[in-house]
């Protein structure tokens, strides 16, 4: 009996060993040396034995790529070295500039050798491999903090699980960007087509958006691939000299390095390259958005060291951005989810880096004024990336003689209302509000895309009819719509009905931040939601929270403050939110320690004048804690921060016997817990 389950173990290990070799020359060195059939039926032959012997599966096992149940939500990492980013070059000018920098500082007059590299348009993220075994997965998030992305980075089928060879480090993080591959992409998005559902946006932001699937069987499916291109800590060994060696080394490691990747001399060397990889940009089975040169020699990236947040080694050469001259034919103004009136340029259609450009944006009638721009204009139209095409210039001499002025509307161009324009913004909007139908529209489409509530099925075309036949006035009229109301609308038979309501019924599961996102507060975009989110935990206390409260969420400032505050406040978002989560939409608290500490459920008092901070900043982060900031003191007051010349509240303070503190104290204490 030993001696079989011993032969089994010993089976399956060699599988393991086979499928994992034929796994890493298809997927990290591009190079199959057997057929798409032979690996499927070595594949197979894996998982049977597999299934017939379930406590012989191995976490590292090839075929435990597929993904795990979801996860609640993602834990916060420290990255040891904290992940740089790069400053950038736009010609050959900032590229001279760069390579005389770095002579300067090494006060030499010899020919600097540069890694150069292409510049993978991807999501950069951190592996860290322990004994040679894949333990963490995380994005770079901030350089310092970053999320906790293991089981999706495991999906990925060239990130070894396990590194091969010899002679690693016992401790080895390596860093590259997580890609989606083109053709991958136009796979999926003639099926998301075809079916009728959305098609996703980019490449990088379809990475992006896949890396953060909180269900790891969802990124399994998407066929991300990894470039790797530097390590950050590195324990137990010592590594080559050479930038370029290391990569060698990870290569040998069983790590995808990028094949294009070549040491070249000095400035002239790199300006090569550059020209040389901006002709193949198309050819490429993956975006990039420009090239990068790295000193290649380790102790002279040592001597150069690192400004706040980018190595004086390295610089990223940009491509320049995409341009194209068309004439636009016409100006027509569509309304938006919170009403913004905005222009949107109609164009002769023109291919500018091979997509067609029929439509441009045109932001506000500022901008226009600034342009100085008439219909009938030639026009100089810029792509950048996964941005929004735009003007940059006209070319006056081409005028036509019946070129026409561009006029704002009079009254919205959607439900006839007026329109204003808003104190110190230079947008107008629609003054309708949810009355009116657009905006309806608009905060529906929102509220369902892809990184809100993820509703399949729920198209722009369903949406107007939706609201067109007064079935859905709000988000939360969604989760009551019936089969009954829905069959009888254009394009939708049982089927599709089914798959829709479905949809709506999985959406309920959300994460906080989806929710607070896909309210379509003003300002408050993904970043900010995550923000919200994390500060928080749940949504009461969010509910809850002064404007002074939320200004000390990183990256909110009182005009989003106010926004946040107001929508939260108004009573028919109040009452739509009630709604939502009375109809089934809930999420798991996020864990945060904001709350764990002596503070929270305390009553304050701030008496005097306080010499470092501002009483509204100490009032809104000791509520930030928890506690509640009183007027006056009572028996019941926790404690009392008594600034300079405090009076009749000190002394009735002491007399009570309540705790007195000074500011300094005050401000340790809120230090210690982050408020
Ligand atoms: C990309 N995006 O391809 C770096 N990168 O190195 C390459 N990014 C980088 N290197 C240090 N090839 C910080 C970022």
């Amino acid at each position: 009996m030993v001696g079989e389950s011993a032969d089994i173990s010993a089976e399956l290990e060699r599988l393991r060993t086979l499928v994992n070799h034929h796994n890493h020359q298809y997927h990290a060195l591009d190079a199959p040396t057997i057929s798409d059939a032979e690996f499927d039926k070595m594949f197979r032959e894996l998982k049977t034995l597999e299934e017939q012997y379930p406590d012989l599966i191995t976490d590292d096992s090839p075929t435990q790529r597929v993904g795990t149940e979801p996860l609640s939500s993602f834990s916060q990492i420290v990255h040891e070295l904290p992940m740089l980013s790069l400053d950038n070059a736009f010609d050959e000018d900032d590229v001279r500039d760069f390579e005389r920098r770095v002579m300067n500082r090494l006060q030499t007059e010899d020919t600097i050798e540069f890694a150069c590299e292409p510049k993978i348009d991807g999501v950069a993220v951190s592996l860290l491999y322990e004994d040679g075994k894949l333990v963490r997965g995380a994005t770079r998030g901030d350089g310092t903090t970053g999320e906790d992305i293991t089981t999706n980075v495991r999906t990925i089928k060239s990130i070894p699980l396990e590194l091969i060879g010899k002679g690693y480090p016992a401790r080895l993080e390596v860093r590259g960007e997580v890609y989606f591959p083109r053709s991958a992409f136009a796979r999926m998005n003639e099926l998301a087509a075809s079916k009728g559902e959305r098609v996703f946006a980019t490449p990088r932001n379809t990475a992006a958006g896949s890396l953060r699937q909180l269900d790891s069987r969802m990124t399994a499916s998407r066929g991300l691939s990894m470039f790797c291109y530097s390590v950050g800590l590195v324990e137990g060994s010592d590594l080559p000299e050479k930038h370029s060696q290391i990569l060698e080394r990870l290569k040998s490691w069983g790590m995808r390095i990028n094949p294009l990747i070549q040491v070249k001399p000095g400035a002239r060397g790199c300006s090569e390259y550059y020209m040389d990889i901006q002709s193949r940009r198309e050819s490429l089975d993956y975006d990039i958005d420009g090239v990068v040169y790295k000193v290649d020699r380790l102790d002279q990236q040592q001597s150069l060291g690192m400004l706040t947040r980018t190595p004086r080694w390295a610089i990223a050469h940009k491509f320049a951005p995409a341009e194209g001259w068309t004439v636009l034919r016409d100006v027509e103004f569509q309304v938006g989810r919170t009403g913004a009136v905005t222009p949107v340029a109609r164009l002769e259609p023109v291919n500018i880096g091979g997509v067609t450009i029929s439509n441009a944006s045109l932001h506000n009638m500022d901008e226009i004024a600034r342009l100085e721009l008439l219909v009938g204009d030639t026009v100089l139209i810029q792509r950048a990336g996964d941005v929004i095409p735009k003007i940059i210039s006209v070319d006056r001499k081409k005028r036509p003689d019946d070129a026409r002025e561009i006029k704002l509307p009079a009254e919205c161009p959607v439900c006839g209302s007026e329109i204003n324009r808003v104190e110190d913004e230079v947008i107008f909007r629609c003054s309708a509000g949810l009355a009116c139908s657009a905006q309806r529209k608009e905060s529906i489409w929102h509220f369902s895309s892809r990184l809100a509530m993820d509703i399949d099925g729920l198209g722009k075309k369903l949406i107007d009819q939706l609201v067109e036949a007064s079935l859905v006035e709000n988000p939360a009229d969604l989760y009551q719509l019936t089969e009954e109301q829905l069959l009888p609308l254009e394009r939708m038979a049982p089927k599709s009905v089914d798959n829709l309501l479905t949809a709506l019924e999985n959406s309920k599961e959300t994460t906080l931040e989806k929710f607070i996102y896909a309210l379509g507060i003003q300002e408050t975009g993904e970043s900010t939601a995550r923000g919200l989110a994390a500060h928080f935990g749940d949504l009461p206390p969010l509910r809850a929270a002064t404007r002074e409260e939320l200004e000390f969420i990183p990256d909110i400032g009182p005009i989003v403050a106010a926004k946040i505050y107001s929508f939260l406040h108004q009573e028919s978002n109040s009452k739509v939110i009630d709604d939502l989560i009375a109809r089934g939409v809930h999420w798991e608290p996020v864990a945060t320690d904001r709350l764990a500490n002596e503070l929270n459920g305390q009553t304050w008092v701030l008496t005097g004048t306080l010499s470092t901070l501002t009483r509204n900043e100490a009032k809104a982060r000791l509520q930030s804690l928890g506690a509640r900031v009183s007027g006056s003191v009572s028996a019941k007051t926790d404690c009392v921060v008594a600034g300079s010349a405090a009076g009749s509240k000190l002394v009735k303070a002491e007399k009570l016997g309540v705790e007195v503190i000074d500011e300094d104290l005050l401000i340790s204490l809120l230090e210690r817990y982050n408020a």
